[in-house]
């Protein structure tokens, strides 16, 4: 990835009120074809779950004091297929075009298919969820996302007992895409999750963000998030899934094999050869913050117990 040594992000104050969140979630509900579908987890729900499981719901609702303005998480992004400068993928992405948009399931799956987005995601009760944003350049930021777990789609298209892993690959269109010109990565971007880290409860597929559906800078019309690993594992604009029995190849793994692993778990005890990963700057904030193993979802462990997680960095 492309590091400055210097911070480049100004800080910002924010007009954001956390109340004013999800205001906009009926206009997100019509646009995307929602219509009919009952309201997923509220807020105040999530708020209600966490108390019961002592601050650790999977809303996230204890981090809504944390949420890094709506308008810092629009306007400083990656997404190198729109460029690689933080502030490049709103402008130039501006006029990608996510409608009609498909998603092709295809692979060790009992039930292959291309969907169209509304079909794809009409069986789905969305979810609002707000997660920490742990970027491998050690910056970070605090989301509220909307979309669903992976999970549920996994059950619904049923992987066959052989696939062991999924693999992302992200729409591909030089037309639209002035970044993808240069041989920065081995387009187009792919990403993959061993099937037990897809189907854990904290992985979601997202279709939203801060009550709206996803600007085109943030991944539109549909991405996935991993909460405990860098933000590289989420794939953008997802137009394929593919269930593999091989560990798949994934886009920062193919550049630079010896800086990003398959894994990528935040792990504040193994630093990128370049730089140290114990801290990270929170966009918004001055101090650094000390970085939490798996991001502070250590929920996740389990997942890795017996690996060395240098080596599987
Ligand atoms: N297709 C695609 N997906 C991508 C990227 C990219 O360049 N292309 N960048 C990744 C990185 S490095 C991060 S940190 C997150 C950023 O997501 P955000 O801009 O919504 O915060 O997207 C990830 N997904
Ligand atoms: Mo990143």
């Amino acid at each position: 990835m492309i590091i400055r040594s210097t911070p480049d992000h100004p800080i910002r104050s924010s007009d954001i009120t956390p109340e004013g969140v999800y205001h906009d979630r009926r206009t997100f509900i019509k646009e995307a074809g929602f219509a009919g579908i009952g309201l997923a987890a509220t807020l105040a729900g999530a708020r209600r779950a966490s108390a019961q499981q002592g601050g650790t719901s999977i809303g996230g609702a204890e981090l809504k004091g944390e949420l890094t303005p709506e308008e810092d998480v629009t306007s400083y992004n990656n997404f190198y297929e729109f460029g690689t400068g933080k502030d490049d993928p709103k402008p130039n992405a501006k006029n990608f075009r996510t409608k009609p948009w498909s998603v092709k399931v295809e692979g060790m799956v009992a039930k292959p298919a291309t969907y169209n987005l509304e079909d794809f995601l009409k069986p789905h009760k969305l979810e609002d969820r707000i997660y920490r944003h742990r970027c491998v350049e050690a910056w970070s930021m605090v989301i509220p996302w909307m979309g669903f777990p992976m999970a549920d789609l996994i059950k619904r298209v049923q992987p066959l007992g052989s696939a062991k892993y999924i693999q992302f690959t992200t729409a591909l269109d030089p037309q639209q895409m002035p970044g993808v010109r240069f041989p920065v990565l081995d387009w187009p971007y792919v990403e993959g999750l061993r099937l037990d880290e897809a189907m854990h409860p904290l992985t979601m597929m997202v279709v939203g963000v801060y009550g709206k559906m996803l600007p085109n800078q943030n991944g539109a019309p549909l991405r996935h998030i991993v909460p405990w690993k860098y933000g590289f594992k989420s794939c953008k604009s997802i137009v394929s899934i593919k269930f593999t029995d091989q560990m798949p190849a994934t886009a920062w793994s193919v550049a630079t094999p010896d800086e990003y692993g398959f894994y990528a778990n935040v792990n504040p005890t193994v630093d990128h050869p370049r730089w140290t990963q114990a801290r990270e700057r929170r966009i918004g904030e001055l101090r650094r913050r000390e970085t939490l193993m798996f991001n502070g979802y250590t929920q996740v462990a389990s997942l890795y117990s017996g690996m060395d997680l240098r080596k599987n960095f």
